[in-house]
């Protein structure tokens, strides 16, 4: 048996959280085409014939301008310290830059055994991969470099070979049932927050939080959940936005986060959506603290 924790890394919007959801097979992290959509780190199990890894998936490494996107970054990098193995998901249809070189030189210093995960080959012309494969072994000696797509799940198989052959041999960490530590209440938060992602932009989506204010459990299994959360946003002039003409936006990131929640609830859900205005709430750390961004 092999066993151990492996902490998907890299920059933002590189695909990390979609290439988790894949491995473990349902939806354990949300996703956007925004970047910094993953603000804490998850946790999600894959369990092979043979072989359990722990995969943690963490925020996209990038300049941190506020206390919010510190911890977010702090985060990222205190993994690398636990990990087994680390793999640097990359955007292959990118040209790599400095934020990928400061990338690179985090996981020198950590010395943690790594992996390459090219992403989004779907893509990038086959011809433009080399360039780019040199471009990385040069960088890092990587143990293995995986071209793939963690969209249309290409290379996946490839992937989780050469994870396991880089795990130690050990016993299964978790109970084969448990998937995450991500709770129904947090990922009743982040559905919610998935839908104003995808529905606004500009500074909204870096703006905007969700808090569960309730969550009440069905009396009977399948029954009805009632969840009341809100979205805060840290200007008054972004409530507007996020409440849309006639309450519009509002209704849809509703009708959308509803439809989620029961797939994952399997039952009935009523969800109760608030918007609030908190100035500056990014750099209020008992919020962040209440919000489970946890400090060093
Ligand atoms: N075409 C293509 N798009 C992808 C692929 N993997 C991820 N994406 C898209 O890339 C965007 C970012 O994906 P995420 O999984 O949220 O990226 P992330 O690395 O977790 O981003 P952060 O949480 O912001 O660090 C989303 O729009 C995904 O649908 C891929 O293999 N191919
Ligand atoms: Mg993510």
């Amino acid at each position: 048996m092999k066993a151990g924790f492996v902490s998907l890394i890299g920059r933002p919007n590189a695909g990390k959280s979609t290439l988790l959801n894949r491995f473990v097979g349902q939806k354990v992290a949300i996703v956007s085409d925004k970047p910094q959509t993953t603000r804490h780190r998850i946790t999600g199990v894959r369990n092979g014939p043979g072989s359990q890894i722990v995969f943690i998936d963490t925020p996209g490494i990038h300049k941190p301008l506020h206390r919010m996107n510190r911890r977010m970054v702090d985060a990222a990098t205190d993994t690398l310290r636990e990990a087994d193995v680390v793999v640097l998901v990359v955007d292959a249809s990118v040209r790599p830059g400095s934020g990928d070189d400061f990338v690179l030189d985090l996981l020198t210093r950590a010395g943690t055994p790594a992996i390459l995960a090219m992403n989004k080959i779907d893509r990038v012309q086959k011809p433009r991969l080399l360039p780019l494969m040199q471009h990385y072994a040069a960088a890092l000696p990587f143990k293995a470099i995986v071209p793939i797509s963690a969209l249309t799940g290409d290379g996946q198989a490839d992937l989780e070979r050469e994870i396991v052959a880089a795990l130690p041999e050990g016993a299964a960490l978790y109970p084969e049932e448990y998937l995450t530590d991500q709770t129904e209440r947090q990922l009743a938060a982040e559905l919610v927050r998935e839908k104003v992602l995808a529905h606004t932009r500009d500074e909204l989506p870096f703006t905007t939080a969700v808090t569960i204010d309730r969550f009440e459990e069905p009396a009977e299994p399948g029954g009805l959940t009632k969840i009341f959360a809100s979205i805060l946003v840290d200007h008054a002039s972004q409530k507007p936005i996020v409440v849309g003409k006639g309450g519009e936006m509002i209704k849809r990131i509703g009708t959308e986060a509803r439809h989620d929640l029961e797939q994952m609830l399997q039952g009935r859900v009523y969800l109760d959506l608030h918007v609030k205005v908190r100035e500056d709430w990014r750099d209020d750390e008992r919020l962040l603290d209440e919000m489970g961004l946890g400090r060093r």
